[in-house]
């Protein structure tokens, strides 16, 4: 039996997103996101048709919600800021509803002992902008930066902690080259032009952070998928380099190092893929932003082997050219999401971190498993989601290793504290804490939310020799 404690001043929390928990109601002035629209117009792509609207009702239930937050013992809590509730339209102007939502949201919580760690960047594009090109369009990024000054003007004296983004890749991957998010386009070097801009619109964030006076944080969520190849061959090592180059070192060196990989750049050139709207004034922007803080979301790792065939030279030109996914016979699944479980890579994540960008003070900002029908395992009114607990357990063994070997991992927050609605996939896995019932409304706290008091009022946990 280990008895595993953490440091003093922790934080242990929970994360949602302003779109997958709020939704709307008539009358509250919000305008349409990317979400709104798609899950209306494309609603055979999001799991049983549920749109945004049907979200977890946060906007109208948030006072109840808070006061379930601290019932679990929460000193801090990540979620956003609907950029279309603040500002609805092309217009400009500040919605007040939304101001005395968020001022009430946040206020709430600090009566509450929980800290509001706020982002103002969860995919959630107004639509007014993306029908202007959305980030392919650097008006975009002015825009952004007019609405990190006005979220720090109206509710800077409310927040420590503040995040420009929440995992930039996405927009760019799933919006311009996967197919899975809206606008649905498959095109690298439109992808690579909007991370790009994301990556300056980050940059103007910090940059009206640092005018603006407060003595607060900002940072940054960005989502760390290890990579691992499936040998010490060379070709399946030069597979995971690859994958590792697009998928994590693109972004992570920019942010963190000021620069993109060089690499990068010249595989780039070599296949004509570089975006073509980069200026020396960005790149030096680039170059001088710092943050205060790096929150990590982290769900699976990503193995790879070497390809087996030649990629299409006339296909489109993706990552996946350099690298194939590897099945690794005997891994732990998580077949409702279908990835899998790897707890160990929390521990590399650590020792990435401390090795290539000593001295960031990070925190675990994601981690959590997605179960689908878990009505199944309701016991006497409760969700007995031991195979939560096992996974917590699991996760924060080896996060705390890291930290016994001097990781500065400041704190580890849950995905997520309701069941919420999720980006395609709507409400078919839950990972929420507590249970949410879609007809009634009713909110039920799930048996991993026990557990997850207790290890907050322990700040630790004891291990079995078993587990
Ligand atoms: C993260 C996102 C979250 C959340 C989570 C769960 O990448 O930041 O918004 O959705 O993944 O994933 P999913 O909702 O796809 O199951």
């Amino acid at each position: 039996m280990a008895n595993l404690k953490f440091p003093d001043g922790f934080w242990w929390g929970a994360a949602t997103s302003a779109t997958q928990s709020e939704g709307t109601v008539a009358g509250d002035g919000k305008g349409d996101n990317i979400w709104d629209y798609a899950s209306r117009h494309y609603n055979n792509r999001f799991f049983d048709g549920v749109t945004t609207q049907e979200t977890s009702r946060f906007y109208t239930d948030h006072v109840a919600d808070i006061d379930r937050m601290k019932a679990l013992g929460l000193n801090s809590l990540r979620t956003s800021i609907s950029w279309s509730r603040l500002i609805p339209d092309a217009s400009g102007t500040v919605n007040p509803l939304a101001v005395q939502f968020y001022r009430d949201v946040f206020q709430r919580m600090r009566d509450a002992g929980i800290a509001p760690f706020v982002n103002l960047f969860h995919f959630d594009l107004p639509m007014y902008l993306q029908t202007e090109g959305g980030w392919e369009n650097k008006a975009t990024i002015d825009a952004y930066a007019r609405y990190a000054k006005t979220c720090f003007e109206l509710f800077g004296d409310l927040v420590d902690h503040w995040f420009t983004f929440n995992e930039p890749m996405i927009p760019a991957e799933a919006g311009y080259l996967h197919d899975r998010h809206y606008p649905f386009v498959v095109e690298f070097k439109r992808a690579a032009q909007v991370l790009h801009n994301i990556v300056v619109a980050h940059c103007r964030g910090i940059e009206a952070f640092r005018a603006s006076g407060l003595t607060s944080q900002i940072g940054i969520i960005m989502d760390v998928i290890p990579v691992y190849p499936r040998s010490q061959n060379p070709a399946d090592l030069k597979a995971a380099h690859m994958a590792d180059l697009f998928y994590t070192k693109s972004l992570n060196e920019a942010i963190l190092k000021g620069h993109y990989p060089s690499e990068l750049n010249e595989v780039l050139t070599q296949y004509g893929q570089r975006p073509e709207a980069v200026s020396a004034e960005e790149l030096a922007l680039i170059a001088a932003t710092k943050i205060d803080l790096l929150g990590i979301n982290y769900y699976r790792p990503r193995r790879v082997k070497a390809r087996e065939s030649l990629p299409n030279p006339e296909g489109v030109f993706a990552p996946e050219w350099f690298f194939e996914p590897y099945e690794m016979p005997g891994r732990q699944m998580n077949t409702s999401r279908g990835i899998e479980i790897y707890p160990e890579a929390l521990y590399d994540i650590a020792k990435m971190i401390d090795r290539d960008y000593p001295g960031i003070p990070w925190f675990v900002s994601e981690n959590g498993i997605g179960i689908q029908d878990e009505a199944r395992f309701i016991r006497d009114g409760m969700v007995q989601d031991d195979y939560r607990i096992d996974f917590l357990k699991a996760h924060l063994a080896c996060l705390h290793r890291a930290i016994s070997e001097g990781s500065h991992c400041l704190g580890y927050h849950m995905w997520t504290f309701v069941d919420c609605w999720s980006w395609m996939n709507a409400y078919k896995n839950r990972y929420g804490f507590y249970r949410l019932d879609l007809a009634t409304g009713e909110k039920t706290l799930k048996k991993s939310g026990v557990w997850f008091k207790q290890l907050i009022q322990a700040n630790g946990f004891e291990l079995t020799q078993t587990e």
